[in-house]
Order: structure tokens, then C-alpha cells, then sequence
């Protein structure tokens, strides 16, 4: 039987996550949990946790961590038995310890990329507002200008993406990440990848990911 694998990704707001997750869940045919999709899926139900995240993802500030690890954890507890990729979560040192209490990961990849480069990323970002898919005009622009691919509709920039506002953002989450780091250095599985484009960190990710699901501890009878 394969052995489970249980992996997750950190980094600053536009550092790549969702797109090395979406590329790493297809190579290696993971569980891909995006902390940020299943906030925008409940707010676009309506649902109640959707109503009173609304204003935090708007500001792109941070869910409060009893209201996120509500939201993850018990989608965890289903993917019991199953290898999985975590995108955004855990992102304060309460949510990496609520996780820790369900199960131990095997692998913590932190991606360090210069402020230079987020800035002009995310300045260069169009999102669509109601599925939060995103673009961006050099790397991967939509088919037609201004329009998103799958349902026409117009993109948006978000105001939270301004150069300010960014600063402020990428400030607070290295404060917040520090303790999660360091919990995860002292548990050996923390590797941090450095660099400035996607493309050239993947194949050092693609050949991480190979060695360690090939050496990794737990077992097909891990349960937890
Ligand atoms: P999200 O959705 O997790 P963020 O802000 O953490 O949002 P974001 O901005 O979506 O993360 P990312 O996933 O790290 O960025 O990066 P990405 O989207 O793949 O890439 C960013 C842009 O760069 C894209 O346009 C992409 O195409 C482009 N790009 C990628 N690689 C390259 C490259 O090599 N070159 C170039 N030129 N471009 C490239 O969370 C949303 C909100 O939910 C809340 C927060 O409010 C958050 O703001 N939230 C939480 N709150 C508390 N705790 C948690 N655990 C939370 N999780 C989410």
C-alpha cells in the first residue's frame, strides 16, 4: 500500500502557493486544500461561516484562528487514510498546534521570495471576484483581456494589492509565520526555497517532494 503523505505550504501573500500547490497536488496526485478557496467557497454559499469571514478576506486580513481551524480541521478528519496538501493553513502558531493535535506532518515547504518581486506580482494580479481565480498579465493572463477564461465576466484588482498595503501585509505575516517556522524547524521538516520565479523553484520542489514521499515515517496504518 502507498504510504501517506501529508505536506504544507507557507509563504507571504502572492509568493506562489496556490500555483506550485495546484502543480505539486497534480505531479504527485495529492488532497490540495486551499485555506483561501474554502474561505471564498463559503462566502460565496452565504453560509455562516462565510458571512463572518466576508470582511476579513475583503481586507485580506487574517480569519481568527478559532474560525479557520473550524473550517479546516473537520475537512482533515475526513481525509483520514489519504495523502494531502495543505495551501495556507496552518499560518498562525495556534492553528500549526490545533493541527498538530489531529495529525503530524511530514513536510513544511516555507517559500522566501524578495518583496521586489511580490510587489510587482501583485500589482500585475486580476482576480475574478466570484470563483477568486487568478491571473496574472505576464505569467498567466486570461485568454481575452480583461475577462475571465472560464465565465467571460469582468476581473478585478484588489485594493489590498496596492504597494502600502502590501508592505503592511508582508510585515504582518512574517511576524505571525516566525513562531510557525520555528516550530517546524525544531521538528526537522522545515525547508525553506528561496528564489524569484516559479518556474525555476519548482523542478528544486518537484525533486523534494520525490525524495521525501519515498522516505518519509508514517505508514499506511497511520491513522492519525
Ligand atoms: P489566500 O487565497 O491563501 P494569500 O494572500 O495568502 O491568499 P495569494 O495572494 O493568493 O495568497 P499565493 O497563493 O501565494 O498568493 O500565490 P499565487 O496566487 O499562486 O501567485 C500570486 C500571483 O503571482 C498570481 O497572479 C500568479 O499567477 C503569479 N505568479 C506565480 N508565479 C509567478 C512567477 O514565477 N512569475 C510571475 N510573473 N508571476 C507569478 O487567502 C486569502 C485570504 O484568506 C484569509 C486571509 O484573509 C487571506 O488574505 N486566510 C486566512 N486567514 C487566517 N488564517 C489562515 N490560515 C488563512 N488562509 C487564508
Amino acid at each position: 500500500m502507498a504510504k501517506l503523505f501529508r505536506a504544507a505550504i507557507m509563504g507571504p501573500p502572492g509568493s506562489g502557493k496556490g500555483t506550485i500547490c495546484k502543480r505539486i497536488a497534480q505531479s504527485f496526485d495529492l488532497q490540495y486544500l486551499s485555506s483561501g478557496h474554502y474561505l471564498r467557497e463559503s462566502i460565496a454559499a452565504n453560509t455562516e461561516a462565510g458571512v463572518l469571514v466576508r470582511s476579513y478576506v475583503e481586507r485580506s486580513m487574517m480569519v481568527p484562528d478559532h474560525v479557520m481551524t473550524r473550517l479546516m480541521l473537520p475537512r482533515l478528519e475526513q481525509l483520514i487514510g489519504q495523502s494531502w496538501l495543505l495551501d495556507g493553513f496552518p499560518r498562525t502558531l495556534s492553528q500549526a498546534r490545533a493541527l498538530t493535535s489531529l495529525c503530524q506532518l511530514d513536510l513544511v515547504i516555507s517559500l522566501n521570495i524578495p518583496y521586489e518581486t511580490l510587489k510587482e506580482r501583485l500589482s500585475d494580479r486580476w482576480v475574478h471576484a466570484a470563483s477568486g481565480r487568478v491571473y496574472n498579465m505576464g505569467f498567466n493572463p486570461p485568454q481575452v483581456k480583461g475577462k475571465d477564461d472560464v465565465t467571460g465576466e469582468a476581473l478585478i484588482q484588489h485594493d489590498d494589492d496596492k504597494p502600502e498595503a502590501l508592505l503592511s501585509r508582508l510585515r504582518y505575516y512574517k511576524d505571525v509565520a516566525k513562531p510557525v517556522m520555528d516550530l517546524y524547524k525544531s521538528q526537522g521538516i522545515l525547508h525553506a526555497v528561496s528564489g524569484t520565479e516559479t518556474d525555476r523553484i519548482w523542478p528544486y520542489i518537484n525533486s523534494l517532494l520525490s525524495a521525501k514521499m519515498h522516505m518519509q515515517p508514517s505508514d499506511a496504518f497511520q491513522t492519525q
